[in-house]
């Protein structure tokens, strides 16, 4: 072997990583009005840290093989901390086990960049064999918590991809240091669970997304809201659907909550993800909608269709197809960071206001469910335009 390979390999992989971290994002423009994606993806496997990734020492790794491989780095819950932007993503192994990461960067959109270590998330006394997609809320109640879906096998049958899904809590005031809470109990299984940021007559409140019926199209199902007493012993005792699946659809299959709602003069701001079957498999797109603003859990508005859907490079990664967000970012001067992932693949940003996000949700047609319908939505907008001639070709 030659004696140079560590050092030349060292050389080049520390370029390379440096190069990636370093690079500048641009904006795609002209867009649609409504957001603005970037170019290039904000983390990725590749930005896990070198020291995650190597056995940094030649002498017991002479050919710089890397030790831990990382899969992607996908579905991260997002939030302002310290002055920075920050993102807790899911971080998968080559193993397929995930588990949590906080990254940073200064201006929410350049040189994200992992803590030094990961999440070193506490267990409850049954184990979870898989963590992931944490949505993280800034409660009233001065903790920050991460309600993530926790995976385990399903001991009652003896299929082995069979697994059971619930909702793991855990608290923090660092990011850091983590308490782990009892896992939500839920009367079915549950995934895509959300902390609403503020109590709810005098209770926590959480956007919820019971398992059980989502197989039949059109057949109910969809978003849940449940009111809890304890947190720290979380049981939904009653639930009631507050955003629901429809026949032909973007989300006819499934649904679920995406980050917490974002507090606006006009209502509670919502972004979620909507499934649909297709000869592809499922696609998966992200939609908006409002609630009231004393009653979190009544719509008041919902554009028809999608608002984001996987584009070119999008499209492509280890799940096809998918566009998933847990985590935004709302700044004091209404700027919105939309942390998407692609693909359960990587993470991308998209950037937008309040005042935009507002405007798209209230001047949308909202779906009328029939072709004839969307056409006559077509037909008011060509005739509106009709009349002011001197922006019209
Ligand atoms: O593969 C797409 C997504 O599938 C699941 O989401 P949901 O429960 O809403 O269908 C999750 O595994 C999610 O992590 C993943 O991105």
């Amino acid at each position: 072997m030659e004696s140079n390979v560590f050092e030349q390999r060292l050389e080049q992989v520390r370029k390379e990583y440096d190069g990636l971290l370093s690079r500048q994002n641009e904006p795609l423009l002209p867009g649609n009005g409504i957001f603005e994606r970037y170019k290039y993806p904000i983390l990725t496997a590749g930005h896990a840290p070198l020291e995650w990734r190597y056995d940094l020492s030649p002498e017991s790794n002479p050919y710089l093989m890397e030790r831990f491989g990382i899969n992607g780095v996908f579905n991260a819950g997002a939030m302002k901390w310290n002055g920075k932007y920050v993102l807790v993503a899911r971080v998968e192994g080559y193993d397929r086990k995930s588990f949590f990461a906080v990254a940073e960067s200064p201006d929410g959109i350049n040189g994200f960049r992992f803590w030094k270590y990961p999440v070193l998330m506490p267990e409850t006394s049954d184990p979870d064999t898989n963590v992931y997609d944490m949505r993280l809320t800034r409660h009233e109640d001065g903790w920050i918590y991460g309600i993530f879906c926790s995976e385990r096998k399903d001991r009652s049958s003896d299929d082995l991809s069979s697994a059971v899904a619930s909702a793991g809590i855990a608290r923090t005031k660092d990011l850091v240091k983590w308490e782990r809470l009892p896992d939500l109990i839920s009367k079915g299984q549950q995934r895509n669970v959300v902390l609403h940021p503020e109590f709810v007559d005098g209770k926590y409140a959480l956007y919820t997304r019971p398992q059980d019926d989502f197989i039949n199209a059109g057949n109910g199902g969809g978003i849940g809201w449940a009111l809890v007493d304890d947190i720290a012993n979380a049981e939904i005792k009653e639930e009631k659907i507050i955003n629901f699946r429809r026949y032909h659809t973007i989300k006819e299959l499934k649904n679920g909550e995406g980050p917490h709602p974002i507090k606006t003069p006009k209502g509670w701001l919502h972004l979620a993800h909507g499934v649909r079957n297709c000869a592809a498999g499922l696609r998966y797109v992200l939609y908006l909608y409002v609630t009231d603003l004393e009653h979190p859990d009544k719509v008041i508005a919902e554009p028809a269709g999608y608002f984001m859907a996987p584009r070119g490079d999008e499209r492509v990664g280890d799940v096809s197809n998918v566009l998933f967000c847990n985590g935004w970012i709302a700044d004091d001067d209404g700027t919105v960071y939309i942390y998407y992932a692609s693909c359960d693949t990587r993470m991308h940003v998209a950037v937008s206001s309040v005042d935009r996000l507002l405007d798209y949700c209230f001047n949308t047609s909202q779906d009328g469910f029939r072709s004839r319908t969307s056409v006559e939505t077509l037909y008011k907008l060509i005739e509106k335009n009709e009349s002011c001639q001197e922006n019209c070709r």
